[in-house]
């Protein structure tokens, strides 16, 4: 990605009293894929950063786990219990962390899960938005806000999609986010907040969750090479989306809260790939036809399918000069490399 562009407050600390802080940047989301890469690249870029993190019973915070093995970075991480569908603890965090960028990240994120869950995706998705923007709202902070907005509140309408395209969400998730998108854009209009919604097409990496088609892959490729596993089930692989690289994509979140002015902006690749080249891909790496591995099972499709997405991002590249680097080639690889070789670290040597 090239440097530079129509950015402004680039700098990441702030005087107080005649002395330098640094900038404190909000996380909600950050135990998960793109959480954990915008928490590396703030804390790189010198923020204070503090995150939102559930109470689970079992561990959830390996994707962030590694950030407090660096010294210097795990200084500037603070991690805070709360939860979306809970204002109260949003509204205190708000007002204890004061911060100067609210990235809302967290989502139920899950497309064929949202089916099952409507009701709590919209709370956590949809009415968890609201609840932080009126947090952010009723503290009077001068805070920047991103929206992690999505392709599929395009849904139906068929591609290339752009920031006037159609909105037709073909899923509970879809629907909650558009709501929350707009409800983004109605702060914005209302009360003069800079916020801003970035609507990214999917993009993957070797922090995916596993469930997803594309981590599910090449999980699935690796363990097929290394010989623990036999077949892969999966749903429709006629569908076409655009995938890149999350790492990419949340310095794009970051480009966004450093502009001029707050507007709304796709971040894609500009490529579409069906679900079955995605996974020809990712087999052919390994040498293996994956025709002799995938099986298909209803049960991965839903009730109403997402055909095609395809961005359209020449807005972000025009104002932030933020373009997708990695291909969707060099992405199946990159993501089976690293499957294999986390297999290879937790399957001990055959000592024959
Ligand atoms: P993940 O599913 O990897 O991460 C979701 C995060 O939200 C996790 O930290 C999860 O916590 C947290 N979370 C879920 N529910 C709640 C809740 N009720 N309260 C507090 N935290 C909660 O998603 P991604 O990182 O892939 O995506 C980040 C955001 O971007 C999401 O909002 C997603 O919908 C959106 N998006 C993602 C795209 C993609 O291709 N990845 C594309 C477009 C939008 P825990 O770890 O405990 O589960
Ligand atoms: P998506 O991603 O629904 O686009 O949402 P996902 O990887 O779940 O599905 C992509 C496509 O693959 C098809 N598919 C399967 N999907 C899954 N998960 N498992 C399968 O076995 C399978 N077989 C086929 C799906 O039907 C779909 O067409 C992701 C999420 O990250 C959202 O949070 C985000 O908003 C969008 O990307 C952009």
């Amino acid at each position: 990605m090239s440097e530079g562009g129509a950015l402004s407050s680039t700098n990441p600390t702030f005087e107080q009293d005649g002395i330098d802080v640094p900038k404190r940047a909000f996380i909600t989301g950050i135990t998960g894929q793109d959480g954990s890469y915008l928490a590396e690249l703030l804390l790189a870029k010198g923020y204070e950063v503090h995150g939102l993190v559930r109470r689970s019973s079992s561990f959830n915070r390996g994707r962030i786990d590694p950030i407090y093995l660096d010294a210097e970075a795990g200084e500037r991480l603070f991690l805070h219990y709360g939860d979306m569908t809970d204002g109260v603890s949003l509204v205190n965090l708000v007002l204890e962390i004061q911060p100067d960028e609210v990235y809302n990240l967290a989502a139920q994120s899950h497309v064929r899960v949202s089916f099952e869950m409507p009701e709590y995706t919209a709370s956590a998705d949809g009415i968890g938005t609201v609840r932080l923007l009126e947090a952010i709202r009723a503290a009077k902070l001068d805070c920047r806000f991103y929206q992690a907005s999505t392709s599929e509140m395009f849904g139906a309408t068929p591609p290339p999609q752009n920031e006037k395209t159609l909105f037709y969400p073909r899923s509970p998730y879809a629907a909650a986010k558009l709501y929350a998108h707009w409800m983004t854009v109605n702060y914005r209009e209302a009360y003069d907040m800079y916020a801003v919604s970035g609507i990214l097409f999917n993009h993957e990496s070797p922090r995916r969750g596993e469930t997803f088609l594309t981590r599910k892959v090449t999980k699935a490729v690796a363990a097929i090479k290394g010989g623990h596993q036999d077949i892969l089930m999966l749903g429709n692989i006629d569908a076409v989306r655009d995938w890149g690289y999350a790492k990419e994509y949340v310095e794009g979140m970051w480009r966004m809260l450093q502009a001029d002015e707050p507007t709304d902006y796709v971040l894609a690749t500009g490529v579409g790939t069906t679900v079955r080249d995605f996974v020809e891909l990712a087999f052919q790496h390994v040498d293996l036809d994956w025709r002799d591995y995938v099986m298909f099972d209803d049960k991965y499709e839903r009730p109403t399918e997402v055909d095609a997405l395809i961005g359209d991002p020449s807005k972000a590249r025009e104002l932030l000069d933020w373009k997708a680097q990695t291909d969707v080639e060099a992405l199946a690889k990159l993501m089976v490399d690293a499957d294999i070789a986390a297999l290879a670290e937790i399957s001990p040597p055959d000592p024959r």
